[in-house]
């Protein structure tokens, strides 16, 4: 829910009551300093107005500190959805009000040069009463010439300042979802893909496939050469993840030595051949231990794989993916077990028994 509905029209009025207003203060020309303007010129926040009316009271400003206090009290329970679409409406605004300010600009300036023109051209003439009140109207002119061109700098810099700010909150946004171990997705970034390929897919396309993995008695592995050892083989794995997805598809770190890969695109056939290549990859791949050189025994990993169901929720479609998973470790594991639709039981193993 998006708690502005003001139209474009009375948005460009607030911005432009609000403007003066905020361009008086301390704190800088930042989304927060706008937010609580906009809302203060609006008369949308009562208890907002009331605070800021309180805090410049006696020609007092509003320094970066009480812009913070004031938006984090008043303003900020906004939902991630409606902080995205206020930022984007913000910048649209401004957008249009530095264009509207460069027009105003080139306008006002050749305004100055016919004016210029003008009282050279009269300065022969003998009326001087005349070309006194031009050269007043041309002082005039170009203050607000001037008075533009600051305006403008200052919306080109608040613009500069907006866009850092995207990308910084993007960069957050991207961190957040990453595993700090492997670099792949974690498994809220996992969720989310999922989540989105679920609500955008097409009941008639084939697809999405899912794959999930673990490693083969990990704990066995930590226990004899220790954890580090034990994370640089859950990179080592996470490697062969990177190196066998593309395009769309999704690989995440879910758990401590489980993945996942999303494959929105791909009908269950390309999905187990992808996770029959995993597997044989990482039975035929050996990692070293870095002071001894000495070579470790293989790492396997057990993999279940599942087509969609139209309909399934996306817990239902990891449920019958894990069981799948699970039939494979429980077959001997280093195996790929295809998942039955629709929750009736996995089908049997397939791949190296050992
Ligand atoms: P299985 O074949 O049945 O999967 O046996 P397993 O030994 O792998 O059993 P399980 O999956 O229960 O054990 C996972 C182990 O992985 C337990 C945990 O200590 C270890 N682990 C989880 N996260 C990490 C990690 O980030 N680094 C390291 N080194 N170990 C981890
Ligand atoms: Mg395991
Ligand atoms: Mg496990």
């Amino acid at each position: 829910m998006i708690k502005y509905k003001e139209s474009v029209t009375q948005s460009a009025e607030y911005l432009r009551l609000a403007l003066p207003l905020m361009t008086k203060q301390a704190a800088a020309f930042h989304p927060l300093s706008y937010a609580i303007w906009y809302e203060y010129v609006a008369g949308i926040n009562r208890p907002l107005k009331a605070a800021v009316d309180e805090q410049t009271a006696n020609g007092a400003v509003l320094n970066e500190a009480t812009v913070v206090s004031l938006y984090q009290k008043f303003i900020s329970e906004l939902d991630e959805e409606t902080a995205t679409r206020v930022r984007a409406g913000f910048q649209e605004v401004l957008a249009g009000m530095s264009q509207s300010a460069a027009e105003a600009g080139s306008q006002a300036s050749q305004f100055g040069s016919a004016l210029e023109q003008w009282t050279e051209d009269m300065g022969a003439a003998p009326i001087g009463g005349l070309v006194g009140g031009l050269d007043k109207l041309l002082g005039n002119t170009r203050q607000m010439q001037g008075a533009i061109s600051s305006l403008n700098k200052q919306l080109d810099d608040s613009q500069q300042k907006i866009e850092q700010l995207r990308i910084e909150v993007d960069r957050a946004r991207e961190d957040a979802l990453a595993d700090g171990l492997t670099g792949l997705v974690n498994r809220k970034g996992f969720d989310l893909a999922l989540d989105a390929c679920l609500s955008s897919c097409d009941p008639d396309q084939r697809g999405p496939s899912l794959l999930m993995t673990d490693i083969d008695h990990f704990k066995l592995v930590n226990d004899t050469y220790g954890h580090l050892f034990g994370d640089k083989v859950i990179k080592a794995v996470s490697q062969i993840l990177k190196d066998n997805v593309k395009g769309k598809d999704t690989a995440a770190r879910y758990g401590g030595e489980e993945f996942v890969i999303l494959l929105p695109d791909t009908p269950i056939e390309g999905a187990k051949s992808l996770a029959e290549k995993i597997r044989s990859t990482i039975e035929r791949s050996r990692i070293r231990r870095t002071e001894t050189n000495e070579e470790i025994a293989r790492v396997t990993v057990s993999l279940g794989v599942a087509a969609y169901c139209p309909g399934e929720s996306a817990t239902e479609f990891i449920q019958r993916v894990d069981s799948a998973l699970y039939e494979s470790k429980h077959g001997g594991r280093n195996l790929v077990t295809l998942a039955a639709a629709g929750g009736k039981g996995a089908k049997p193993a397939v791949g190296n028994k050992k």
